[in-house]
């Protein structure tokens, strides 16, 4: 018995610091309806989908920076995306950038929501492994300010019930540590979504700019097959303001296959009638969990968080 859903993941050109929210969800919805042409239930948008990659810059005072987040959810800015996504029958991944007001401080994230064919909010995941520094770097083109922006998330790592299955959410670097999605599957997770804004360059050591798209593709590839479930990685790529990010946009099967992925570094819509039973197998064997799985020898995985060398 196959479970089969047409799956999109929504990648999107460049969002330049001129280029208002109103015009970008213009983007989105377009691309919501192109999916809906190739008959997706489901689309993944990018990270930080409805600005530029902002902590690239310095910023010193929340009056510059508040301006690219969101207040509400879904936010005024959204909103025509909810309603074209609900009027189309169409779930969701959104990545933006979260702003609220909790415990009488304000708390700001970099969040993704995972929303259902019939508009219900089904849930929140807050990034959690934010690259970068707190600080500027000083005498680089750009920066990557991350931990000066958004908090550590708070939320874990969940898998989330809809009503094709239940799906896990992680943002951009969270694709790199393998914990992200182990965390995920063990949750009953049977597909990953993520976006992500990965700079072509690397700005903390000379790196060749082919190995971006490797690593981004190597840990998109071993997150599917070490889970046996699909990965829908959406990017914002181009150049945003001169700073270029990769592309590679993909849809990886629990085989560890790339099925479809992006060609441009544009806003381009990908999909593939994906059989959600695809990884059962996997998880029966190779990777069954139960069976498998040694947790009393895993224990520096929690017990510590950077290299202890005893002996
Ligand atoms: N961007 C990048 C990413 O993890 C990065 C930052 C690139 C870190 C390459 C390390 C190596 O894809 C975000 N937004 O996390």
């Amino acid at each position: 018995m196959s479970r089969k859903e047409v799956f999109a993941v929504a990648q999107m050109g460049p969002v330049h610091l001129h280029d208002t929210k109103a015009q970008v969800v213009a983007r989105l919805v377009e691309m919501l309806r192109e999916a809906h042409s190739h008959g997706a239930r489901w689309v993944t948008f990018p990270e930080l989908a409805l600005t530029t990659f902002f902590p690239r810059y310095i910023y010193d005072n929340p009056e510059e920076y508040d301006v690219f987040f969101e207040e509400g959810l879904p936010s005024l800015a959204m909103l025509p995306l909810f309603e074209e996504a609900k009027a189309l029958g169409i779930g969701f991944y959104l990545g933006y950038a979260e702003k609220l007001e909790e415990g009488g401080r304000t708390r700001r994230f970099n969040t993704s929501v995972l929303v259902g064919p019939d508009g219900a909010i089904l849930g929140k995941y807050r990034k959690i492994h934010l690259p970068g520094t707190k600080d500027p770097i000083g005498d680089r083109e750009f920066e990557h300010l991350e931990k000066r922006y958004f908090e550590v998330g708070d939320l874990g790592f969940p898998a989330f019930k809809t009503p094709s299955g239940r799906f896990g959410m992680c943002i951009c670097n969270d694709r790199r540590w393998p914990e992200t999605f182990r965390v995920m599957a063990l949750r009953g997770a049977e597909v990953f979504m993520l976006g992500y804004n990965t700079p072509t360059r690397n700005i903390h050591h000379p790196e060749p700019a082919h190995l971006r798209e490797f690593h981004n593709r190597l840990s998109l590839k071993s997150a599917a097959y070490q889970n046996g479930a699909w990965v829908m990685a959406a990017a914002k790529c181009g150049s945003e303001d001169g700073f270029a990010m990769i592309g590679g946009s993909a849809i990886v099967a629990p085989t560890g296959e790339v099925v479809a992925r992006a060609v441009s570094e544009d806003d381009e819509v990908i999909a593939y009638n994906c059989d959600l039973d695809l990884g059962a197998y996997i998880r029966r064997s190779v990777f069954d969990f139960a069976r498998h799985r040694r947790i009393e020898h895993y224990g520096p995985i929690t017990a510590q968080t950077g290299i202890e060398v005893t002996e």
